[in-house]
């Protein structure tokens, strides 16, 4: 028998979110379908299935409201399983959306004492992700917007949320842990509005941090799709300011209520770009997946292996496009066109701008250029369909 070339190994650097695997099927209008595995369940199903690690939130290992003991028992119990089961945890996020007293905001509430709550339970889940050794921190800002804007001014909820950011940025300083931020896009669910709904948005907002050297960005497919965006633009652009710490994949059907669905389950040409980005630009850190099975599932791990699988066949239809010579031809006419001209803005100086006021433009020619799209595009439909 020929190995499945498409076995899960170590180095594919896959990831799950903790919460995915105990998602129990309920949603706003029907109750839980399935039992909750426990963390030990869901550490020993992944390893078994060689992904590399775990995403995790505060409340996911160490319930709310805990003692230190317990706390300093359960993350104690963690690391023997992580280190007899060859597990990593890679990212640590804290909960600051399913408790009640987040219900208009935790860095954005407009209760000054829930804000620094907020950030008191942040700087718990730090010490956790440090002795973890998780290096990549998650802010996703679930409660952090409105329904009602009379209620508060968005400049002043920027400053709040900027005001927390700085203070954790110094907390990690200080304690001298290796950790960067990455922070989450969505526009809206649960919020009517959520503040940062995009890529762009967080990058503007990093720049304007004490410390934007670290802080960075964790897209996720479903936000993009949600706000109706291109999912390879977006992811691109995070990459591009060398600020993607961090992905979630999964897939949702465009401009509807979050839906978490396995990654290349809706839109295969969104999640083959997706992978073909992240491979030619050789992105460094974990695939991670952020989803929930079918809420008519037994138990997560049909859906964990089909979301590895899928990573995995749309890499090797990446290596494909890479190679096929049709594909290549056409690209190498599209972007082969005028070469003397290549660097000319590559840099500004006098002589450049001379150079460039006295060339003449041939409007006709230039206009009148071939662009072979539709063959182009129809030949990334047959590698995706496996007859090309
Ligand atoms: C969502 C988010 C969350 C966060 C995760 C980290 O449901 O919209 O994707 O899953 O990524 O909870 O806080
Ligand atoms: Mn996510």
């Amino acid at each position: 028998m020929s190995a499945d070339r498409f076995a899960v190994k170590k180095e594919d650097r896959f990831v799950f979110g903790i919460w995915c695997l105990q998602n129990r099927g309920r949603d706003p209008f029907g109750d839980q379908t399935r039992p909750e595995l426990s963390v030990t369940e869901c550490l020993k199903g992944l390893a078994q299935r060689n992904a590399y690690g775990f995403e995790f939130h505060d409340n996911d290992i160490v319930p709310f409201g805990c003692s230190a003991a317990e706390r300093d028992r359960h993350i104690r119990e963690i690391k023997k399983l992580m280190a007899d089961l060859n597990i990593k945890a890679t990212m640590a996020t804290t909960n600051l959306f399913y408790h009640p007293i987040f219900k208009d905001g935790a860095f954005t509430s407009t209760d000054p004492a829930i804000r620094a709550f907020a950030v008191q339970k942040v700087m718990n889940c730090l010490d956790i992700a440090h002795e973890m050794e998780a290096k990549v921190f998650v802010f996703w800002g679930g409660r952090e917007g409105t329904e009602v804007d009379a209620s508060k001014d968005p400049i002043e909820a920027a400053k709040w949320f900027r005001e927390a950011l700085n203070f954790l940025c110094e907390y990690v300083l200080d304690r001298d842990y290796d950790i960067k931020f990455a922070l989450e896009p969505k526009p809206n669910e649960p919020r009517g509005d959520l503040y940062l709904p995009t890529v762009g948005s967080i990058l503007a907002f990093i720049a304007t941090l004490d410390h934007p050297e670290m802080c960075g960005v964790n897209p996720e497919v479903a936000h993009v799709k949600m706000s109706g965006l291109n999912v390879y633009h977006e992811f691109a652009q995070a990459l591009d300011a060398g600020k993607l710490l961090d992905v979630h994949l999964n897939d949702q059907k465009p401009l509807r209520f979050d839906q978490d669905l396995s990654f290349a389950s809706d839109n295969l040409k969104d999640a083959f770009f997706l992978a073909k980005l992240l491979e030619d630009h050789r992105y460094e850190g974990t695939i991670g997946f952020d989803a929930h099975p079918y809420r008519s599932e037994a138990d997560p791990w049909d859906f964990v292996e089909r979301n590895m699988r899928n990573y995995k066949i749309l890499k090797a239809k990446v290596q494909q496009f890479n190679e096929n010579k049709e594909i290549q031809q056409l690209l190498a006419e599209i972007h082969g066109v005028n070469p003397d001209l290549r660097t000319i803005l590559g840099r500004y100086s006098k002589e450049q701008a001379d150079k460039l006021r006295q060339t003449a433009f041939d409007v006709d020619r230039l206009t009148a250029r071939r662009l072979p799209y539709e063959r182009l595009d129809q030949l990334v439909t047959e590698v995706l369909l496996g007859v090309a």
